[in-house]
C-alpha cells in the first residue's frame, strides 16, 4: 500500500493533467475530495501515534495573536523586535529562529500577540514532526502577517500556496451551503441561486467520495468544488492576512510599482530601518477586526474608562470566560456579539459588515454588554 503522500501525489498528477471543463468537473471533484479525505486520514494517523497536536504549542496571550510567516532571513526577527517587546535573535543566516518568539505588540488599546515561528519552507503542510507544529500554530492565529522579501516576490505565491494546502483560507469565508446529514432517503441538492460553478454531478460526486448517500444539501450561495469541499470536511480556518514587503530601503520607489503586478497589496515596509511601520501596525489593528466591549453591571453606569477589547465573532461565553470562569454557566444565550441589541454604537453597525471587504474604520465600533453582575 503506497503511503498517504504518495496517493495524494498521484492524485494530484492525474488532475494536473486532466483538463478542466463541464465535462471533467464531476471527476475532478472526486479527485479533490480523495485528496481530503486522505488528509484527514493521515492527519488522523499522525495523532492517534502520538504526534504533537497542531495548535497544541502556544498559549493564546493578549487580545488576539498575530503570526508571522515568510522564508528564512526575510527580516522577520527584526521586525518582531521593532513591533514588539520581544527579543527575538536577529542573524544573517537562515534558520536563526529555531523556536517560537512571542511578542506583544500594543495599540489602540488593544494587546496583540506575534508569534515568529521557525520558517516553513516548502513541504511544511505535507505535514511531518516540526512542519505539523508550526502549521498547528498557524492554523490558530488570528491574523497571518506575510513577511516577504523585496527581491523575492514569488515567495508570497509559494507561502500562500503552503497555507492553502494546510487547510487555512486566507481574506476569505466559507460559502453559504448548509449540508444536513439524514439517516435515509437519498440525497437532496437544492439551491436559491443559480449555480455556474458547480454542477450537481460534481457535488453527488463529491459526497460520494465521502460516503454521504443521505442529505439535504443546500446552496444559498454559489460555491466552486473547492469552496463545497471546504463546507463538507468543516476543518478549514478562514483567517484574515497582511502581507509586509521588507527591506524597501534596498530599492527605489517606482520598483514598487512593478511589484503591484505581483502582489496585489501589500504594506512596504523596512524592519531595519523602522519605516512605515505604524502604517503596518494600523494595517493589522485594522483587519483584526476588534470591538470594544463597555461593562455594565446591574444598576449602575457602564464603565466607559476600561472597555475589553474582543474580535468580531466573540460569543457572549467568550467575553464571561475572561471576566470570571464561574460566569458561563449561568448564562442562556451565546450569540455572536454583532446580534448583542441595543447600545452604544457611535459609528457604523456592529456585526452589519461582510468579511473581508477592504479597509474601513472600526475604531469606534462599541457595544455595552448590560446586566452583568
Ligand atoms: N536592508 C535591510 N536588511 C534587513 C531588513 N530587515 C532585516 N534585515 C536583515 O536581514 C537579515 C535577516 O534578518 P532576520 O530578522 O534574522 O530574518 P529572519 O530569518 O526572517 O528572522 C539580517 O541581517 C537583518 O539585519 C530591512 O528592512 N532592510
Ligand atoms: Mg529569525
Amino acid at each position: 500500500m503506497p503511503s498517504f503522500e504518495e496517493q495524494i501525489r498521484a492524485i494530484e498528477e492525474e488532475i494536473r493533467r486532466t483538463p478542466y471543463n463541464k465535462a471533467t468537473q464531476h471527476h475532478i471533484g472526486r479527485l479533490k475530495a480523495k485528496i481530503a479525505r486522505l488528509k484527514e486520514e493521515a492527519e488522523k494517523r499522525a495523532q492517534a501515534s502520538g504526534g504533537a497536536r497542531p495548535g497544541y504549542s502556544i498559549r493564546k496571550g493578549g487580545d488576539a495573536t498575530v503570526v508571522l510567516v515568510g522564508f528564512p532571513s526575510v527580516g522577520k526577527s527584526t521586525l518582531l523586535n521593532q513591533l514588539t517587546n520581544a527579543e527575538s535573535e536577529v542573524g544573517s543566516y537562515d534558520f536563526t529562529t529555531l523556536r517560537v518568539v512571542p511578542g506583544m505588540m500594543e495599540y489602540e488599546g488593544a494587546r496583540i500577540q506575534v508569534l515568529d515561528v521557525p520558517g516553513i519552507v516548502h513541504g511544511a503542510a505535507s505535514g511531518r514532526g516540526r512542519g505539523r507544529e508550526v502549521i498547528g500554530v498557524m492554523r490558530s492565529a488570528d491574523l497571518v502577517l506575510f513577511v516577504i522579501d523585496v527581491f523575492n516576490l514569488e515567495q508570497y505565491r509559494v507561502l500562500a500556496g503552503e497555507l492553502y494546502n494546510a487547510g487555512m483560507r486566507l481574506d476569505a469565508r466559507p460559502r453559504d451551503v448548509k449540508i444536513k446529514r439524514k439517516a435515509r432517503g437519498g440525497l437532496t441538492i437544492s439551491s436559491t441561486v443559480e449555480l455556474r460553478k458547480i454542477d450537481e454531478k460534481t457535488v453527488k460526486a463529491i459526497l460520494a467520495e465521502y460516503r454521504l448517500h443521505n442529505a439535504d444539501v443546500i446552496f444559498r450561495e454559489d460555491a466552486t468544488p473547492d469552496e463545497f469541499l471546504d463546507v463538507l470536511t468543516g476543518n478549514r480556518v478562514y483567517v484574515p492576512s497582511v502581507v509586509a514587503l521588507n527591506k524597501v530601503d534596498l530599492v527605489k520607489e517606482d520598483y514598487l510599482a512593478e511589484v503591484r503586478k505581483e502582489i496585489p497589496e501589500f504594506i512596504p515596509i523596512s524592519a531595519e530601518e523602522g519605516t512605515n511601520l505604524e502604517e503596518l501596525r494600523r494595517a493589522i489593528y485594522r483587519k483584526l477586526d476588534f470591538i470594544r466591549v463597555y461593562m455594565k453591571p446591574q444598576g449602575e453606569k457602564a464603565d466607559l474608562e476600561e472597555p475589553m477589547v474582543v474580535m468580531r465573532g466573540s460569543t457572549i461565553a467568550d467575553i464571561c470566560d475572561r471576566l470570571h470562569r464561574d460566569f458561563r454557566p449561568k448564562l442562556p444565550l451565546r450569540p455572536h456579539l454583532g446580534q448583542v441589541r441595543k447600545v452604544r454604537r457611535p459609528a457604523g453597525r456592529a456585526g452589519a459588515r461582510p468579511r473581508g471587504r477592504g479597509h474601513r474604520e472600526y475604531r469606534h465600533q462599541e457595544v455595552t454588554l448590560g446586566g452583568l453582575t
